[in-house]
């Protein structure tokens, strides 16, 4: 007998295990839900994208010749869930069964979980295998190890895959060349100009919807330039490889004014929305490396962020969910400030990289890291609250890779599961990495004060509310001795500066 075959918005690949065995009377089904849509009120072009994405998809599946029901958000009957159109679906459609592919995020992998009862039709839940490991294969790596890290993993993944391999050896005799990555831009330094994409009329009448629909969200649609198709997405990386990989890793930890994708992919939207897979995007840049188009810190560097840092995000996610999601190791609890939403701040850096994010759903690892991220971490927002937000905002955002990433890597909120010390850094490393601060009306050499970078006092301030819970913390045995160093009077006036400010946010 006939299954039902559900495809999430994340799930845009035809090579998706729930339909490997697909056959001639199944019944496809794609659903815009206003559930989905806004469990938390993503940014429209979030929600834009992937409609569009998701619209594209089902008519390749349908010239492809199968039978799809597509069920498009206004249309009359949407019961608004994921479950109601399964359950509408199956009044109409005489299926058997319901495979789908399991689900990215842990609310709705708890919902789907129970369909099977509450339907009583079997649901099976394949593996994803979109991914260069499998979640039993990270749980086996983990095992009883007391800390997990991520260069170890990543390791296992360049044996496994065999990408950047000399026989048993990494290519160049390293795994890593993270020294020659950390760069900032020279001077007049112009990153590469991006392609941009024709919106076709599928696109047009979404974006449309969206602004009607969800006129009162994040973020604008004045500028939505993501592809919507697999070539689309193809054709972007093609042009990454082209033109931006070569300076990747020399520039990967840079930012500028202006400058609102410098030599990053952009890929993760389409990688996490199932339009591109890791290996061919690994692939395509080892080529790069072994045509002598691309020098190995810049391709080792990419090839680690996914399989290193992709893999290993979602493998900790699932790991440790759902505890993960409710610890809050440095008790933080100060409110999410309006200026996240707004960028209404003095503080250039972060009316920066909101305003791209508001611009594109979209900010570069630095900026999400060591500003924004940098900012939650020092003021101690609460987990909840930043965590929601970086949800919302980016295009890219789902829970599996979105919360580690935020709750671990940014803000510390696990105590150490993601990474091995918080990323805490003063003015001094922004200005470092970018020119953010000479059009600032902060001081970055100021250490207190009214015209002081707050990023200065808010650090030291930071190490000194936290010492009880980081001092033993191996790595941060230099950054404690600098703390002791410093006079009292210099502490007062930190303290005091950092009081007055976060008293007025
Ligand atoms: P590039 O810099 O070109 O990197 C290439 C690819 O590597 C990315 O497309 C991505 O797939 C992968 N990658 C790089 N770093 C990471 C990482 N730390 N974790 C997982 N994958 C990584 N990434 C998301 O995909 N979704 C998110 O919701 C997300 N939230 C983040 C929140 C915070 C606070 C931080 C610090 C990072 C977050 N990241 C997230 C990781 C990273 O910032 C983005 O993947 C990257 O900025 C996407 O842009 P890009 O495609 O141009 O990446
Ligand atoms: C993010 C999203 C949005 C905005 N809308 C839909 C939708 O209408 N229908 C759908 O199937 N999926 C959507 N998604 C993606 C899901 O939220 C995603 O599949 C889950 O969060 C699991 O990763
Ligand atoms: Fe950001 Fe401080 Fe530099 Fe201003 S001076 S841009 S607040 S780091």
């Amino acid at each position: 007998m006939a299954k039902l075959r559900l495809i999430l918005g994340d799930q845009l690949n035809t090579r998706i295990s729930s339909l490997s065995d697909v056959e001639k009377g199944d019944l496809i089904v794609m659903a815009e839900v206003w559930d989905e849509a806004t469990y938390v009120r993503h940014h429209k072009q979030k929600i834009a994208f992937l409609f569009s994405a998701m619209r594209h998809f089902a008519r390749q599946l349908e010239e492809a010749g199968h039978a799809v029901r597509y069920v498009r958000l206004d249309d009359a009957g949407n019961t608004g869930s994921l479950f109601g159109e399964v359950t509408r679906a199956l009044k109409e459609f005489d299926a058997d069964g319901i495979i789908t592919t399991e689900c990215g995020e842990w609310r709705l992998a708890c919902d789907i979980k129970h369909w099977a009862e509450k339907l009583g039709l079997p649901v099976e839940i394949r593996e994803d295998d979109r991914f260069v490991s499998t979640l039993r294969e990270f749980r086996d790596w983990a095992g009883d190890r007391k800390t997990l890290r991520m260069e170890f993993f990543y390791r296992e993944m360049r044996r496994k895959t065999g990408l950047l391999m000399d026989g048993n050896d990494p290519e160049g005799g390293e795994w890593n060349f993270d020294t020659e990555n950390r760069k900032s831009l020279p001077k007049g330094y112009k990153s590469p100009a991006r392609k941009t994409v024709q919106h076709d009329s599928v696109t047009k009448e979404v974006l449309t919807l969206v602004e009607n629909r969800f006129g009162d969200h994040f973020g604008s649609l004045a500028d939505f330039r993501y592809g919507v198709t697999r070539d689309q997405a193809l054709r972007e990386l093609d042009s990454f490889i082209e033109t931006c990989l070569p300076d990747f890793g020399a520039y990967q930890d840079a930012m500028a004014t202006g400058e609102d994708y410098l030599n990053h992919s952009l890929v993760s939207a389409y990688l996490n929305a199932g339009l591109l897979l890791p290996m061919e995007i690994c692939e395509a840049a080892e080529e790069a490396f072994r045509e002598g188009h691309a020098p190995l810190n810049a391709v080792e560097g990419f090839i680690r962020q996914i399989i290193g840092w992709r893999e290993y995000v979602r493998g900790l996610y699932w790991l440790k969910m759902p505890d993960y999601a409710e610890t809050n190791y440095l008790n933080s609890q100060r409110s999410l400030p309006a200026f996240y939403w707004t960028g209404d701040t003095d503080m250039h850096c972060i009316s920066e990289a909101v305003r791209n994010t508001q611009e594109h759903a979209y900010a570069h690892h630095i900026q999400r890291l060591m500003v924004t991220g940098n900012f939650a971490l020092l003021a101690g927002i609460k987990p909840q609250e930043i965590n929601e937000w970086y949800l919302i905002v980016y295009a890219d955002a789902y829970e599996w890779v979105q919360l580690p990433n935020t709750h671990g890597m940014a803000i510390f909120a696990d105590g150490g599961m993601m990474g091995s010390k918080p990323y805490a850094a003063s003015g001094a490393y922004i200005n470092r990495m970018s020119n953010y601060c000479k059009s600032c009306r902060y001081a970055v050499s100021q250490k207190t004060g009214d015209d002081a970078c707050p990023f200065n006092y808010l650090y030291w301030d930071f190490l000194d509310r936290n010492e009880k819970k980081l001092r033993k913390n191996g790595r941060m045995g230099l950054v404690f001795k600098n703390l002791d160093r410093k006079e009292e009077d210099e502490m007062t006036a930190i303290r005091d500066s950092a009081r007055k400010f976060l008293d007025a946010l």
